[in-house]
């Protein structure tokens, strides 16, 4: 069996950052694949991506030399035993609130006794190297009542990371999403942290710049994304565009 880095890294306690991919063409899955972060998520929940398109981006990501995580549209079984089947290393499940939702998502990820997978040899079972990944199920805790139920959501069999949603949060909590983050997200962040300390389980956030991903590392958040495809094609453009409005303001 294939390692998956996720998994390895909730073994070994080190530090993954990976990004997200939002766009649904495979050169850019590619390229965003060959930039070295530890794993990249197609974004399913948010994003342009189509699922007719994941199978296709999750190929694209591993010729980059990247695996592939998907978060799904939200907390269904049939959308996780999806990603899964086409080759994704694991799945990221939104808006998990409950011991029981967390379950729910754990469950569609394994096959029995474990869960209730349902045996889908597609794209993962007839790969080139006929090697199966084992998948890592990261939930995402992002609302008022998924903070109540923590340490239950990080103590659920089968649950290998949570991650926490600072923007949704922020919302949650009626407190402005915002750079550096507010106090009450990063509470909630050593709060998740140590729940996830005592479960032994990987804690995640998605930070939104190099510092708040600092200030998380600093914090003990060992699963990271960093930015997104878009993001990264607005600043280089930008950059470019502060060449051209200076060239128009000398008029050559
Ligand atoms: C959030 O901040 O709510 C997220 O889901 C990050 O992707
Ligand atoms: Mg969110």
């Amino acid at each position: 069996m294939r390692p998956n880095p996720i998994l390895q890294a909730k073994t070994s306690g080190t530090a993954t950052i990976g990004a997200w991919l939002t766009l649904g063409n495979t050169y850019v899955a590619e390229l965003l694949g060959k930039m070295s972060f530890d794993w990249i998520v197609i974004d399913r929940q948010h994003g342009s991506i189509e699922w007719d398109m994941v199978g296709p981006a999750i190929q694209a990501l591993e010729l980059g030399g990247s695996s592939a995580l998907v978060r799904v549209d939200w907390n269904e079984p049939s959308l996780i035993m999806r990603a899964l089947d086409l080759g994704a290393a694991g799945v990221v499940v939104p808006m998990v609130s409950s011991a029981g939702e967390a379950s729910r998502a754990a469950e569609a990820a394994r096959y029995p006794p474990r869960g209730i997978r349902s045996f889908g040899p597609t794209r993962n079972y007839y790969s080139a190297d006929a090697e199966q990944v084992e998948p890592a199920c990261i939930v995402m805790v992002e609302t008022r009542e998924g903070m109540a139920n923590i340490e239950a959501i990080a103590a659920t069999p089968g649950v290998d990371g949570i991650f926490i949603g600072p923007a949704d949060l922020a919302l949650a909590l009626e407190v402005p999403i915002s750079l550096p983050m507010h106090s009450s997200v990063l509470g909630a962040i050593d709060q998740m942290v140590a729940a996830c300390r005592n479960a032994g389980v990987l804690a995640g956030a998605a930070s939104f710049d190099i510092q708040s991903a600092e200030d998380f590392s600093r914090r003990g958040v060992r699963l990271l994304t960093l930015g997104a495809d878009v993001g990264y094609l607005k600043r280089g453009a930008l950059q470019d565009i502060d060449f051209v409005k200076e060239c128009r303001r000398h008029g050559s």
